[in-house]
């Protein structure tokens, strides 16, 4: 199974005609549609209108019911297509809008958008086993709902769903048992290659961050050039290109590309970018691709330092919270975007955010400064390497030991004298003991 890669998007023509409305209710202060409207364009969607409400949640529209009837009003002024809501909503407050609305057009929400996008850039079969598995988990609570009313009124067509029966709930269940079995099978073949490429000396930095944060720009920009054919079998996602784009989510799955650093053999892992208002159960299925962050020996969190600072603040909330339960790795927080600012408005942004990010390394990776700092910073934040001198005699085996070593680690002298080598180097305690090892085996000639 070939590791996932980032993809440009290529079915957004047939998408071409959708038009939406948008629509958001908030408890309290002003509805902001920025994120939403954001998503709705990266899903292919154009703005034919915008309905925003402030008020407490109406348990049968979601919306007031005259704020409703506004908005079907809309819908046929601007003939859109869809409504997309920016909110979590139930499924019967999902069936009750849609009656309101012209004949044909469909309610959106949030998370059905975001699955949207997902599903048209799943490219490699984790990707759309995972799009299958959060849409499948979406459906599971309505057919729930919609069994048991069923049943209840003993109105099989309830909701206008024609035909409807309990197996329907059946195979829905079958079918996220099995994709969470050949799901958990690819998490433990990268599980598998992520601790051969430890044994073979690598630290694993993973970057992360809200979406549209720049990961893929500062991927490439720390990067090493790579010999893809060299490497194209022992690492098949190494060499994909991370692509950018001002997009929420043009990165789904992850890339794994080398870094190029002065002391420490860095692997580099892009993926998929952090967005605030997810279901558990939408970031429970895309777990596996997660994994390459939490499993990280390193964790850079990028941020986009351009925006203002309560958007800063509210973004690394968001991402403290999806690293929080599962990650073990030290998180070191990058500024990104630094372009964009001057020394003050940075300065300011780095006091009033410091709790949550404390002492982070400025950077922008369009334009390459900092870059050497972020370097440095992650060769430091890396778990130490031991330091070890071993004194090996010389046999026919002693100079695959002594590549070995330098292949895992960094050799700092190298002496010979008489029938011995002696090796100084610093590595990873594993690489260290393992060494000690090698070196144990070897045998003198004269012995
Ligand atoms: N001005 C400026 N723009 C940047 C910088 N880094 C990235 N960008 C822009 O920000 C946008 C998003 O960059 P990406 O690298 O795609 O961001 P990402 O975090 O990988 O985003 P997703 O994969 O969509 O989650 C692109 O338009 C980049 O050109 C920077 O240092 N300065
Ligand atoms: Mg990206």
């Amino acid at each position: 199974m070939s590791g996932e890669h980032a993809d440009r998007p290529n079915g957004r023509e047939t998408n071409a005609n959708r038009r939406a409305v948008l629509a958001k209710r908030v408890d309290a202060g002003t509805a902001d549609l920025e994120e939403i409207e954001q998503l709705a364009a990266a899903a292919g969607y154009e703005i034919a209108g915008r309905i925003t409400q402030t008020r407490e949640e109406d348990a049968a529209y979601l919306l007031g019911e005259g704020k409703v009837e506004e908005l079907a009003e809309l819908v046929s002024r601007t003939d859109a297509t869809h409504v997309v809501v920016d909110n979590d909503m139930g499924p019967y407050q999902t069936f009750n809008v849609g009656k309101k609305l012209p004949e044909g057009v469909e309610v959106v929400d949030r998370f059905t958008l975001i699955l949207e996008i997902f599903a048209e850039r799943a490219r490699t079969r984790k990707a759309q086993l995972q799009v299958e598995l959060a849409e499948l988990r979406y459906e599971l609570p309505r057919a729930e709902a919609k069994a048991s009313l069923a049943k209840r009124d003993e109105r099989p067509g309830f909701m206008g769903l024609g035909e409807y029966d309990e197996s329907v709930e059946r195979d829905i269940k079958r079918r996220i048992s099995d994709i969470r079995e050949e799901l958990s099978s690819i998490a433990k073949t990268e599980r598998a290659r992520r601790e051969e490429r430890r044994a073979s000396g690598f630290d694993l930095v993973a970057l992360a961050g809200y979406t549209n944060a720049g990961k893929s720009t500062l991927m490439r920009r720390l990067a090493a050039e790579l010999d893809v054919e060299e490497n194209a079998d022992r690492h098949p996602d190494l060499g994909t290109t991370a692509e950018s784009e001002d997009m929420l989510f043009t990165t789904l799955g992850t890339t794994t590309r080398r870094a190029e650093l002065d002391r420490r053999d860095v692997l580099l892992t892009d993926t998929v970018g952090f967005i605030s208002d997810l279901p558990h159960w939408l970031v429970e299925s895309f777990e596996s691709t997660l994994d390459s962050v939490y499993r990280a020996d390193l964790v850079l969190l990028v941020v986009d330092a351009s925006e203002p600072v309560r958007e800063m603040r509210e973004k690394l909330v968001t991402c403290h919270d999806t690293l929080h339960e599962r990650n073990r790795a030290p998180i070191c927080t990058v500024f990104n975007k630094v372009d964009r600012l001057d020394e003050g408005e940075l300065a300011e942004k780095r006091s009033a955010l410091s709790t949550l990010a404390p002492n982070p390394i400025a950077v922008s990776a369009t334009e390459g400064t900092g870059i050497d700092a972020l370097r440095e910073r992650v060769e430091a934040e890396l778990p130490d390497w031991e330091r070890e001198r071993l004194v090996l005699p010389m046999t026919d085996e002693t100079m695959s030991v002594v590549s070995w070593i330098h292949d895992h680690g960094h050799v700092e002298t190298e002496s010979y004298a008489g029938d011995q080598v002696t090796v100084e180097f610093e590595a990873k305690p594993a690489i260290v003991s393992k060494a000690r090892s090698k070196a144990g085996e070897l045998t003198p000639v004269d012995a």
